[in-house]
């Protein structure tokens, strides 16, 4: 425990990294499971815990890595760390911590469904009356949000942590002496961020969205033709050779996984992380040769190629077949609403798809992949052996896996299915900096925050029957390692950030999707520039 406390310090510090600290608490994991039946006896004598800490990742979310991490980290500072796992409900949050005592309370979450959740956690825990401090964390949450949506919901601590370094601090001062004095100080920050906030919201510009649809990307649809596609329908792929996939790993974000910044392969050069991330690198290695040797994971995949036009600028309207008489599916988008600079267009990505009356016959893609089936009775062998190490590895590795087959599929559509860039050849680090003609959104990325499109797609290529893949009440996708999304092949396609949308384009979206207005309000509450 006191060589913990040196490599907790020492990663606080700077000078001990994530995998280094990750690997020193498997050490003392095993010894501590070990010696448990011993130290029960003498903590009842009074513990030497910092405090207890319930970790979930909330209702509807997969994404896991990042509260795993905090894990490991805080339990290396000598907290006692109930870990619930993925997909938690907030009552199951919340009895779990009457029950067990807790003194903290940290969620995590990744995706913007997370956010409403997190929200609806701070309300819980307001009219239980509880007062224990609460810790916000995971890509997607933020100072601003935890100010203005959550902070405003809990009478008690509510504390927005950026990394797994910052937890142990803030873990430690809002348990400490001066506990009340640190977590009002917070209170305070976030109403002074709230007032800032709603004063910078009025000097942001947006156009109508009718404005914003007459600034829309125009290409030059009457010199145009697409590519008819090879394929029409769906094609599954199961069981899917995970070391073909392998070679189209890009790596750079597995080592900012673990907190090693720096591009793969220049990071191996880098002076001071150089050495830690070459070994990081051959573990990784030697991991997924194992699991490619003794075939311990399943990849699955699905693609689809559909004829398809745009109408009403931002729907996207599939057909049945060339005839294009029967339609089986619409796509909705939204369009970006920020006041722009001369000659900008307003983007939505329906722009890249032709419009019906132009007379293209246009097309486009839909996929699913998964490589995380059969990684359930890996990881519980991993946590019987108090191995978290491993287990972050897995999971990190998974993740590399499903991008990879993501990106191996596109190409593979490019080439083959769709055929309209048949002699493309490109190095792995060319498709990674996508130089290839095309895109691949997904639903929840910056270009279509939207993740109620992934239903409809998931009944279009029958994703859940292909691949095994299913949806979450969030809309998220189990197993984790999945993603899906459109293929769309216009030359011109990019990827964009949709930015903050107005009311008038969210009455109009919600009137083309069939749904209550609230609800969309609900699904896309980060990207309205206006509050509910
Ligand atoms: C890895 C990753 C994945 C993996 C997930 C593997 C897994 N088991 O978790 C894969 C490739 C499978 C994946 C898929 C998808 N992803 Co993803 N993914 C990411 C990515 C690139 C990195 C996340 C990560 O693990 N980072 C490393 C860890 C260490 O960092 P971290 O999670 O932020 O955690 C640190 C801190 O935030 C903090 N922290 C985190 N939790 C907590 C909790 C507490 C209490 C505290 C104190 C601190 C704390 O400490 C951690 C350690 O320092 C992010 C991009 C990003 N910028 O984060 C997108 C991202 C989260 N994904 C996103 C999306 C949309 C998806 C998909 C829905 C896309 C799709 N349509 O297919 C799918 C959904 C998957 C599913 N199953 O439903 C979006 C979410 C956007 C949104 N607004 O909703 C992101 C933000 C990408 C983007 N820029 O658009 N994804």
């Amino acid at each position: 425990m006191d060589g913990m406390n040196i490599v907790g310090d020492l990663f606080g510090a700077g000078k001990m990294f994530l995998p280094q600290v990750v690997k020193s608490a498997r050490v003392m994991k095993k010894a501590v499971a070990y010696l448990t039946p011993y130290l029960e006896q003498e903590k009842k004598g009074g513990g030497a815990s910092a405090g207890k800490i319930l970790l979930a990742t909330v209702k509807g979310d997969v994404h896991d890595i990042g509260k795993n991490i905090v894990g490991v980290v805080l339990a290396c500072n000598n907290f006692e760390i109930i870990d619930m796992g993925v997909m938690i409900p907030k009552e199951a949050i919340l009895d779990k911590a009457v029950e067990e005592n807790v003194d903290i309370i940290g969620l995590s979450g990744l995706i913007t469904p997370s956010l409403d959740e997190m929200v609806d956690v701070a309300k819980e825990m307001e009219k239980r009356g509880m007062k224990i401090p609460l810790l916000i964390g995971g890509a997607t949450t933020s100072q601003i949000h935890t100010a203005v949506k959550i902070d405003t919901q809990y009478s008690g601590p509510v504390f927005h942590v950026l990394d797994a370094s910052k937890s142990v601090p803030v873990s430690s001062s809002l348990l400490g002496e001066d506990g009340d004095a640190f977590a009002a100080a917070k209170k305070k920050a976030y109403a002074d961020i709230r007032e800032q906030y709603a004063s910078r919201k009025e000097t942001k510009r947006y156009i109508s969205y009718e404005q914003a649809r007459k600034n829309k990307f125009q290409a030059d649809w009457a010199n145009y033709q697409a590519t008819k596609p090879a394929l029409n329908g769906e094609i599954a792929f199961t069981e899917f050779p995970n070391e073909e996939i392998r070679k189209y790993i890009d790596w750079t974000p597995f080592f900012s996984t673990w907190q090693l910044k720096g591009k793969y392969p220049k990071i191996f050069e880098n002076q001071i992380i150089g050495k830690e991330a070459k070994k990081l690198f051959e573990d990784a290695n030697k991991m997924l040769d194992w699991l490619i040797e003794d075939k311990k994971l399943i990849s699955n995949a699905v693609i689809g190629l559909y004829p398809a036009n745009s109408v009403e600028d931002d729907t996207v309207e599939i057909y049945a077949d060339d005839s294009r008489e029967k339609v089986i599916k619409k796509f909705h988008f939204l369009r970006q609403q920020g006041q722009k600079g001369s000659g900008l267009p307003n983007l939505s990505l329906a722009d890249f798809i032709a419009p019906k009356d132009s007379g293209v016959a246009d097309y486009m893609g839909f996929f699913a992949v998964t490589t995380g089936i059969g990684i359930e009775p890996l990881l519980e062998e991993f946590e019987r052996e108090h191995d978290d190490y491993n287990s972050i590895m897995l999971k990190a590795v998974a993740d590399r896996l499903a991008e990879a087959f993501a990106e191996l599929m596109h190409e593979r559509v490019r080439k083959e299915f769709w055929g309209y860039d048949a002699a493309e050849i490109f190095s792995n680090e060319e498709l990674i900096s996508e130089k290839y003609q095309g895109i691949r959104p997904a639903p929840g990325y910056p270009a279509c925050p939207d993740h109620t499109e992934k239903p409809p797609l998931f009944e279009l290529i029958h994703a859940e029957k292909n691949t095994g893949i299913y949806l979450t009440d969030s809309n998220a996708m189990y197993p984790a390692s999945s993603v899906s999304g459109f293929y769309i092949g216009h030359p011109e396609s990019k990827y964009f950030g949709l930015g903050k949308i107005a009311k008038d384009q969210v009455e109009v979206y919600a009137q083309r999707k069939e749904m209550e207005i609230e609800k969309v309000e609900k699904w896309l509450a980060p990207v309205l520039n206006y509050d509910t």
